[in-house]
């Protein structure tokens, strides 16, 4: 089995049919893959090598360095971590230029849309907004975003105001805060360059602090993004190809940063007229991966596809254009587009794609820009029309847009004085007996999607809450468990009351989603914000909550690097698939167990997502216990 979406299975014999290689395909033709690589013994990092460690004792145990297995496993970690930070405070900064140009009065395409969240940012960094204009409240929030990414005297500021008092003291007392979020990731390039950081237990803790500066960036990431493009509410839409339409242009958006994407959704509403005097009964906007769940949480543009089923909606022949800006866009899109007329139109500088249409999106020109980037995709579809399509029929609905602040609005509705009581009450009562949030990737090695869907079932009925971002909530929302009905069919009895007396509360007329949708993978600063909203209600840090993180088809570094803050922050965090460390037993045993003692996190490594969901289970009633809370049997 490839996937567990259908409309994935469908164009997958398509693909078969049409001879044209898929991720899936390629994945095949690198079996068996490299053993080395997979234990995590092999090293590039000088050219006396590539060395490599050999898991038996007859073979070489050091590399020409005399670097050892675990040197060389935490080093190729920490690096991950490194490069998930760089693309997480990358895209940071990308919003912190976008707002900075705005503030000069070079982008006016980009005004502030939510005052509030830039003064609420404003206040939780002690930024006074006193007797400031929003201009100018703008500059001095952007001015502290810039502080931190240079070297400091400090800890990052925006890590220490978002985290629990006891989480900052805990990270402070091991020495791993991080002064800078740039000169971290320079730093963690050094210290794993040949000859310097050779210890895997101190390449660890630069690794986790490198990680807490992957936080800060992500954290940065969303408030930006809530300021310059809005906070979302609650909004209902669609999911899965089925969204397309034969006689409408279809474009999709995909990638990371709403920068261009929530410009593109703003101007296709205008350029109806345009699509329909080429003969399209009009635009029909998509989105794919992380820029997919933006435009989803703000605007209800529906998700398309995710992650490793990427190539796929373009064979349906109904796609007339993908424009990406970074991060896990594919470069095989355009050997597949060139098959069928798709354009794929880059838009970032430093993200280009042989054979694609690039078009770069300059802040100051972006309306402009954005309607070129549109009416390619109606040229595309003047050039198709006629031509048969093979839309899968597959779509489910979707609610989503649960950012902490709507889920705030929505508890208030059941008490206006004190919202996050509810959701304390039932867990203390055992209605809710913990938390998870579902992030992460699709990953070729697992069955697509099966691993969030049989973890969600297995947990739901369990009365677990659950919460999702990246392209696990594109999972989730592809298969139409983000809907009411997905809770009435699967969720517990102590949840199913919960979710409908909000959902009632709130005049829906029935329960929330299932799992809620909390936006893409920066996102996951939305969940921390919550924990630890809870946290300090209790007044308990978050190594204490019920509260376990999953990524049971991640993929990226990125990945590493939240699934490491995450550990960090004090949560049990679950793997599904296996890092590649185990060539170190000793690395093994810190990430599985040591940091536990160290900061209350740890992974949970198990690929079988039956067994997962027992041991995240067996992790929250640990947790239920050590508060003193009632406990359950799997
Ligand atoms: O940042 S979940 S495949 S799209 S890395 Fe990428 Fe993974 Fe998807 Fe979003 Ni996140
Ligand atoms: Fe080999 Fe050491 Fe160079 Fe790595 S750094 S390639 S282990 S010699």
């Amino acid at each position: 089995m490839r996937s567990r979406d259908s409309a994935v299975n469908q164009m997958l014999e398509v693909a078969r049919q049409e001879a044209i290689e898929t991720t899936w395909d390629r994945f095949e033709a690198q079996l068996p893959q490299c053993g080395f690589g997979e234990l995590g013994v092999c090293c590039r990092h000088c050219v006396m090598g590539p060395c490599r460690i050999s898991p038996f004792e007859d073979g070489p145990q050091r590399g020409i360095c005399g670097a050892t297995a675990d040197t060389m496993v935490a080093r190729g970690l920490v690096r991950a971590i490194a490069g998930g930070a760089a693309a997480h405070s990358g895209h940071a900064k990308h919003l912190a230029h976008t707002l900075h140009k705005w503030v000069k009065g070079e982008a006016p395409d980009y005004p502030v849309k939510n005052e509030a969240k830039l003064r609420a940012v404003a206040t939780r960094q002690g930024i006074s907004s006193e007797g400031l204009d929003v201009r100018e409240l703008a500059a001095k929030v952007v001015e502290s975003v810039f502080s931190q990414f240079a070297e400091g005297e400090e800890p990052l500021a925006w890590a220490g105001a978002t985290m629990t008092a006891g989480r900052v003291e805990a990270l402070a007392k091991l020495g791993v805060l991080p002064v800078g979020i740039d000169s971290s990731i320079a730093e963690m390039m050094h210290r794993t360059h040949i000859g310097v950081d050779a210890d895997p237990v101190n390449l660890l803790l630069g690794g986790i602090s490198c990680a807490i500066a992957d936080y800060t960036g992500c954290h940065i990431g969303t408030d930006l993004a809530d300021i310059l493009f809005g906070t979302p509410v609650p909004i209902q839409s669609e999911a899965n190809m089925g969204v397309m339409k034969e006689n409408s242009v279809n474009i999709a958006v995909h990638g990371h940063n709403p920068v261009l994407s929530d410009v593109i959704v703003r101007i296709a509403k205008e350029m109806e007229d345009e699509a329909r005097a080429a003969g399209a009964d009009g635009i029909i906007l998509v989105g794919i991966c992380c820029t997919g769940n933006e435009v989803l949480m703000r605007h209800g543009i529906p998700p398309l596809t995710h992650g490793v089923s990427q190539e796929l909606p373009i064979m349906t022949g109904a796609l007339d254009a993908i424009v990406v800006d970074y991060q896990c866009v594919f470069p095989s899109l355009v050997e597949v587009a060139r098959c069928y007329g798709t354009r794929v139109i880059t838009t970032m500088g430093m993200a280009k794609i042989p054979g694609a249409t690039h078009i770069e999106l300059v802040e100051g020109e972006a309306v402009e820009k954005a309607k070129e980037i549109i009416r390619l995709g109606i040229e595309a579809f003047k050039a198709r029309k006629g031509r048969p399509v093979k839309i899968p029929q597959v779509k489910n609905k979707v609610v989503s847009g649960f950012s902490v602040e709507a889920i705030v609005a929505a508890l208030s509705k059941l008490n206006g004085e004190d919202p996050l009581k509810p959701v304390i009450d039932n867990i203390v009562n055992g209605n809710i007996q913990g938390v998870v949030l579902f992030a992460g990737c699709n990953n070729v090695k697992v069955p697509q999607d099966n691993n969030y869907l049989v973890m969600a079932e297995e947990l739901a009925k369990r009365n677990v809450l659950l919460l999702a971002t990246g392209c696990g909530a594109g999972a989730y929302a592809r298969q139409g468990f983000m809907t009411p009905e997905a809770t009435e069919k699967y969720a517990g009895e102590g949840l199913k009351a919960v979710l409908t007396a909000i959902g009632e509360a709130n005049g829906l007329g029935g329960p929330l989603p299932l799992v809620l949708h909390m936006g893409s993978c920066v996102d996951n600063t939305r969940a921390v914000d919550l924990a630890v909203a809870i946290a300090n209600k209790l007044g308990v840090d978050l190594d204490k909550l019920p509260v376990v993180a999953s990524a049971p088809e991640y993929k990226t570094e990125k990945a590493v690097a939240i699934g490491t803050w995450a550990i960090s922050a004090g949560l049990p965090v679950h793997l599904g698939v296996v890092p590649p460390v185990l060539g170190s037993p000793l690395v093994t045993s810190v990430l599985t167990s040591g940091v536990k003692d160290l900061l209350g996190g740890y992974f949970i490594v198990e690929t079988n997502p039956h067994k997962a969901a027992e041991k995240v289970f067996a992790a929250i009633q640990e947790r239920r216990a050590g508060l003193g809370l009632g406990t359950s049997q799997w």
